[in-house]
């Protein structure tokens, strides 16, 4: 089965506790820290697979989850790292946080990878958080929070040419006598589901892979037919090879067939108008359509290539111009900002670092930087509470609550920790 879309969750793991210990020797007065760091948590990356076509893989696997790291040991030893996972998907996988739209990775190339939800830093041990004014500290902290994100996996082919046009033009009948792709090829409409690619190689030797794609009909854009899901696929070929049944086998008219195309691509989210474009006029072995091709050639300015699938009667000179035009637009990057404003790349944004609101009599902390340093303390000693507080002064706010009001003995929480607040 085909599928070109999928939601999943991704949760990279934690990194592991930082440990607090003290060097106990026997002729040691004051032994010093002796805790180590923990180990990094599994980041989840998603790696581009030449081997795999469709995300099957991934619909039954809702949510993708990395390991914690393990916690820090004494004698200053590290805690293992978690292993990441790495996620095999097809190549012309583009992955976007939903939260926001932004694009986190496009994989375009084989073994390409991208970090999606990367894995928590290990806590420091008492041995990393010695200063030298505290030369040791009777605290540790915990490991960083692994990084947790809904994205949407959508995978765009990466076809040089797209065929387009409507139900039995002969796009699969084309596309299985350039290349040794074997699609269904059936008289009735839809017989194609899903897109097929084929390798093409021309006589001269230049070599390029073409897609053929389910057929579309009027308000496809809008959701008619097999609906326009499979124009993403369209989205990044450089050219567009449109297919016109010449021979008006089921009674309609080439020249509305090809107004007809022409308005779904260009109300497609992205106009695919702007795409190069060449019309085959296919069937050419049938009667009546020697006569179509010549009122079609008054009515419509564009170039225009007569083949016969079946008979492969002028293949060639189509081959040889899509290897012309994909040669002069070589340069093309896979998207450009003007057209795909939606291609908009993924920035990591500085964690807002706290927001103060009152429920009640409480006052509330919130925000990632803060509550991060909740989760990384380690509340073991009084140390470790006067090092948290320190924190939350450096971040501003002790200033912030005074400015707000806040009074001796007042309720404090950040997450589901609570405390009084003193000056
Ligand atoms: N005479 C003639 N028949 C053709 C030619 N090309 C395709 N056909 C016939 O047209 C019918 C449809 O061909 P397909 O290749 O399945 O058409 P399609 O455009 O892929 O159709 P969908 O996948 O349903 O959109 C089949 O019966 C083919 O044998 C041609 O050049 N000449
Ligand atoms: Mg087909």
């Amino acid at each position: 089965m085909f599928l070109d879309e999928v939601t999943v969750e991704v949760m990279a793991g934690a990194g592991g506790n930082g440990c607090m210990a003290f060097r106990r020797e026997k002729y040691v007065e004051m032994g010093g820290p002796y805790g180590g760091n923990g180990g990094k948590g599994a980041s989840i990356i998603f790696k581009a697979d030449e081997g795999l076509n469709t995300l099957i893989d991934l619909r039954y696997r809702r949510v993708i989850k990395g390991s914690k790291g393990e916690n820090g040991l004494g004698k200053g030893m590290t805690g293992k790292s978690a292993e990441d996972v790495i996620v095999k998907v097809p190549v012309g996988s583009v992955i976007t946080d939903v939260e926001n739209g932004l694009i986190i990775g496009d994989l375009t190339k084989n073994n390409e990878e991208v970090v999606v939800a990367l894995g928590g830093r290990g806590g420091k041990g008492n041995i990393a958080l010695a200063t030298r004014t505290n030369l040791c500290p009777s605290y540790a902290e915990n490991g960083e929070p692994g990084e947790q994100r809904k994205i949407k996996v959508e995978l765009k082919l990466l076809a040089d040419v797209g065929l387009v046009g409507l139900p039995s033009v002969g796009k699969s009948t084309f596309i299985s006598s350039i290349s040794a792709a074997k699609p269904k090829i059936a008289a009735y409409h839809f017989t194609t589901l899903v897109p097929n690619l084929g390798v093409v190689k021309t006589k001269d030797n230049r070599s390029f892979v073409v897609a053929d794609l389910p057929g579309l009909i009027e308000g496809a854009s809008l959701g008619e037919g097999l609906g326009d899901e499979f124009l993403r696929h369209i989205e990044r070929t450089r050219v567009i090879a449109h297919i016109i049944d010449m021979s008006a086998s089921e009674g309609r008219n080439p020249i509305d067939d090809y107004r007809v195309i022409n308005k779904e691509l260009e109300n497609y989210k992205v106009n695919l108008l702007k795409k190069k474009q060449i019309v085959i006029a296919n069937k050419m072995d049938m009667e009546g359509a020697k006569e179509n091709l010549e009122k079609f050639k008054k009515e419509v300015d564009v170039e225009v290539y007569p083949i016969s699938a079946l008979t492969k009667e002028g293949i060639d000179q189509v081959l040889y111009r899509l290897a012309d035009l994909l040669d002069e637009i070589k340069s093309t990057p896979l998207y450009d900002e003007d057209k795909f404003e939606s291609h908009v790349l993924y920035k990591f944004e500085e964690e807002k670092p706290f927001e103060i609101t009152k429920e009640g009599d409480t006052w509330v902390i919130s925000g990632e930087k803060v509550e991060k340093i909740l989760k990384m303390t380690k509340f073991q000693t009084d140390e470790s509470i006067i090092r948290f507080a320190n924190k939350l002064r450096k971040l501003g706010i002790d200033d912030k609550l005074r400015e707000l009001g806040v009074e001796d003995g007042d309720n404090v929480r950040i997450l589901d920790f609570e405390f009084e607040y003193k000056d």
